[in-house]
């Protein structure tokens, strides 16, 4: 798997990475509100979490301004601006890690990028208008994802016929108009979606399948950690999925992914350790 070259520094993907999630929100499902003061971003409170993210073997930190949690209401463009640029501005002046940003706004991939953001991860691939036009002049590294619907609908009555099928489908023709439209496929991170617009039963057989999304040659990114897949099957509410979400997380290491979003990160780098003593070990 390459090395991911991302604005002014590398990421080696020949093994999975931990990417920690910087939630720079009032209502995101399980850290919101942590990262602001009065409603505006405490910037001490991101470094302190920053830097003990980094310490704790994060190589990537994933900085969103916006809540993506089933239900979630939408975010202004000078809103998220506010809450997203000056956290990117902060851990690109303080930290040596990768800066990823969680956004579907072209205003905020441009001005995060100027800022020192190093990949740009959109639940909505980029389809936004101006997105993917922001995306091509970034010339960064992008993450597309599956989502059926949208945060306000997703969970109502998620339907597939066939879900692996049809999240592979999405993947592969967005990621063909990506390339079409100016982005290096060695920029192309794909990532199934667990959650967005999926029961239960589609989160697992997802989580079963990820090989095949592996196997389409793009390294893959898996969001599992904490999500209400997690809740359902253990019976656990929010704050007390942490076995659910390293489980998890390993299932997706075995499966191929090569970049795990989660927010647990100290206890994740310790599990993929073992776990990769345990395959080199064979
Ligand atoms: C922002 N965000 C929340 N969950 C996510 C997931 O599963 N994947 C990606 N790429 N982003 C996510």
């Amino acid at each position: 798997m390459p090395v991911l070259t991302c604005g002014d520094r590398t990421l080696d993907l020949s093994e999975p990475v931990v990417m920690g999630i910087m939630n720079a929100t009032p209502d995101s499902f399980s850290d919101g509100g942590q990262l602001l003061h009065q409603g505006r971003v405490d910037l001490d409170a991101v470094l302190a979490r920053a830097e003990q993210m980094v310490d704790d073997g994060a190589l990537i930190l994933d900085v969103g301004g916006e809540s993506t949690r089933p239900g979630a209401s939408p975010v202004s463009v000078d809103e998220e601006l506010q809450r997203v640029i000056p956290v990117v501005e902060a851990i690109a002046r303080e930290l040596d890690v990768v800066i990823s940003v969680d956004t579907s706004s072209p205003e905020v991939m441009t001005a995060a990028a100027a800022a020192g953001a190093g990949l740009l991860n959109d639940i909505r691939s980029f389809e936004k208008a101006g997105a993917l036009q922001a995306a091509v002049a970034c010339q960064l590294p992008v993450c597309i994802m599956h989502m059926q619907g949208d945060p306000q609908t997703m969970q109502d009555k998620p339907a597939y016929d066939s879900v692996v099928d049809e999240v592979m489908d999405y993947l592969l023709s967005r990621a063909s108009q990506l390339q079409v439209a100016g982005i290096a496929k060695e920029h192309i991170l794909l990532d199934p979606g667990y959650g967005f617009g999926k029961t239960p039963a589609h989160n697992l057989q997802l989580i079963n399948r990820l090989p095949d999304v592996v196997a389409a040659g793009f390294p893959v990114l898996a969001g599992l950690s904490r999500k209400s897949v997690i809740g359902s099957v253990l019976n656990r509410n929010v704050d007390d999925r942490l076995a659910g979400s390293i489980s998890a997380a390993l299932l997706a290491a075995q499966g191929g992914a090569k970049i795990l979003r989660v927010h647990d990160v100290a206890e994740t780098v310790d599990a993929l350790r073992f776990w990769r003593a345990v395959t080199s070990a064979r």
